[in-house]
Parts: structure tokens; C-alpha cells; sequence
């Protein structure tokens, strides 16, 4: 099962195209400095990808009725937060990777200096995004989502998470740590793209927590899914190196419940996800083709 048999084409149309437009200088540019940065941060956010952070808000928003002038924009955000993040964790000082999304990495790519400075400046870019009017015309909802996206991306979410699973490597750990190391590395993102949603809506509190909480347990059982392909899953199909885990001797979910306990906690979270949607009266199946999607993915 892939992304193109579940998420609408549409959709991903709008966010390739957008994501292209927002990494395209405004003016000309000759000099070979500002060629070689935007060169290598368009090499890695439009070089495939799920989309699933972006698609998650424009699903999210869509409950609510956001126009996707907004939510499309929005998610583009958190892509390239996220598209950062990948360049990043592939460096030699941490994941050292050579091949992502089926492609070289980065830094393999261009060289560690650019990478570093290609992520950077798509870290940049995403907050140039959400504090422009065109991503909603209140300035308020526009500070929430800048806040939202600071407090999911930084120490307290996925950097903190990030350098928990550095300091992981060695170490035996317990199942809560590993599900606080993954809820912050790979949780929070996923978690503040489903809040997005109603941020832009100005939805009440029970609706923002109820994709919270959808949120949280679709991004368990993604890692919990990641975790699976890491151990059976293809280089063809992920588009990444595979058995990295065991390599690196990092904690995961297959470590701590075996391949099949891992597979029926997946299942139960997914379980739990879509009982969350229970509380709205628009169409939900979006989001629970997304959330059936994550158990069955094979990249
Ligand atoms: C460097 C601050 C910093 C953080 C890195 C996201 C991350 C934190 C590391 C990536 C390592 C990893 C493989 C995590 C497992 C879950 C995950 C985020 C997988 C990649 O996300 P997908 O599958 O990727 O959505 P695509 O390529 O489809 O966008």
C-alpha cells in the first residue's frame, strides 16, 4: 500500500507545488554562494517524501472547513521543519547515512557544511512561512502556530528527542523511555500538524485535544511501524538503509515486544486513534485512511 492509493492527489499536487514555490529566491540570483543554498535545499525537500505531516494538517483542517489556502501553507511549515531534521539526523555526527528517500543524502550530495546550512535554512524558512499573512489574516492564530511549531521542533520535542536518542545508543532502556524518546523525537511533530488544524480554525479546546490525542497515537504506532521496517523492511521500498537499528544498537519498540508485539501494539494504537474522531460530525475518513495507512506502510 502506498501513499498514492490513500491520500488525495490533489492535495499532495498543492503541497509540491507550494513547497516548490516557497524554495525559489523571490529575485534572480547569480552569486555561487546563494545558487549552491538553495540548490541543496531544494535537492532535499522536493525529492519525495510521504507528505504526511503537511497532509495530516490539510486532513485536520478540513474538519473544521479551513479554506486550504491556509492549511496547505501551514503544513509546508512543519515539512520543512521536518525536511530539515532528516538532513541533519543523516549527518555523520549523528545517523551518518548515505541514502534518503531513495536518494544520496546531503551531505553526500553536496558536503557536511552544506547540509548543515541547507537545514538551517529550511528551519528558517518554515517560520518566515507561518508568520507571513498569507497563512491566516489573524495575527494571533499566526503567533500560536509560530509558538506551536517552536515548542514541538525545539528542546522540550523533537531536538530533545533527538539528542535522547544519541545518548540512547548504548544503553538498555526501559518502555516508557523508549516511548518518551520517540513521543518527542517523532511524536511531536506529527501531533503539532494534527493541532494545526484546528489552531487555524480557532476550533475549542475539546476538538484541539481530540486530534492531539489522534495524533499521539498515530505517532506511536508510526514509529512503532518505522521500527518494523527497520528490521523487515527493503531498502527499495523505504528508500533508506535499513537494519540501522540493531547496527547502532538503538533501543525500538521490536527490541522491547518482539516483531509481532510490536505489530499489535500498532494495531491497538491505531485502534485508539480513530475511536478520538468519534466526536466530530464532518468526514473523518480522511483521517482514518491515514491512520490505517500507517499500520500497512511499507515505506
Ligand atoms: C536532527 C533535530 C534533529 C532531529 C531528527 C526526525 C528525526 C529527528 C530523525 C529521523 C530519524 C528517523 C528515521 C526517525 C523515525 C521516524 C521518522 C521521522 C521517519 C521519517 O519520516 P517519514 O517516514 O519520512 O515521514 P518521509 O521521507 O516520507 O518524509
Amino acid at each position: 500500500m502506498s501513499t498514492e492509493d490513500i491520500f488525495d492527489a490533489r492535495i499532495l499536487e498543492s503541497i509540491e507545488g507550494l513547497l516548490d514555490d516557497l524554495l525559489s529566491p523571490e529575485n534572480p540570483i547569480s552569486a555561487s554562494g546563494l545558487v549552491r543554498i538553495y540548490d541543496a535545499m531544494r535537492y532535499s525537500a522536493l525529492a519525495g517524501g510521504k507528505r504526511l505531516r503537511p497532509y495530516l494538517t490539510v486532513a485536520s483542517a478540513d474538519l473544521f472547513g479551513v479554506s486550504r489556502t491556509y492549511s496547505v501553507r501551514a503544513g509546508c511549515a512543519i515539512e520543512l521543519v521536518h525536511c530539515y531534521s532528516l538532513i541533519h539526523d543523516d549527518l555523520p555526527a549523528m545517523d551518518n547515512s548515505d541514502l534518503r528517500r531513495g536518494h544520496p543524502t546531503s551531505h553526500i550530495a553536496y558536503d557536511d557544511a552544506t547540509a548543515i546550512l541547507a537545514g538551517d535554512g529550511l528551519l528558517t524558512e518554515a517560520f518566515a512561512v507561518l508568520a507571513s499573512a498569507e497563512t491566516h489574516p489573524d495575527a494571533g492564530v499566526r503567533t500560536t502556530l509560530v509558538s506551536q511549531l517552536a515548542a514541538a521542533a525545539g528542546a522540550s520535542g523533537m531536538v530533545g528527542g533527538q539528542m535522547m536518542d544519541i545518548l540512547a545508543e548504548t544503553g538498555v532502556a526501559e518502555a516508557e523511555d523508549v516511548e518518551l524518546l520517540q513521543s518527542l523525537k517523532t511524536g511531536a511533530l506529527i501531533r503539532v500538524s494534527c493541532r494545526f488544524g484546528g489552531y487555524l480554525a480557532e476550533a475549542n479546546e475539546d476538538h484541539i485535544m481530540a486530534v492531539d490525542t489522534f495524533a499521539a497515537r498515530l505517532g506511536l504506532a508510526f514509529q512503532i511501524t518505522d521500527d518494523l521496517l527497520d528490521v523487515s523492511g527493503s531498502e527499495a521500498s523505504t528508500g533508506k538503509p535499513v537494519g540501522r537499528d540493531a547496527a547502532n544498537q538503538k533501543p525500538t519498540f521490536v527490541d522491547l515486544l518482539g516483531e509481532a508485539g510490536a505489530h499489535k501494539k500498532a494495531a491497538q494504537l491505531i485502534c485508539e486513534a480513530k475511536d478520538q474522531l468519534a466526536c466530530f460530525s464532518t468526514d473523518i475518513q480522511p483521517l482514518t485512511r491515514i491512520a490505517e495507512f500507517i499500520l500497512r506502510r511499507q515505506a
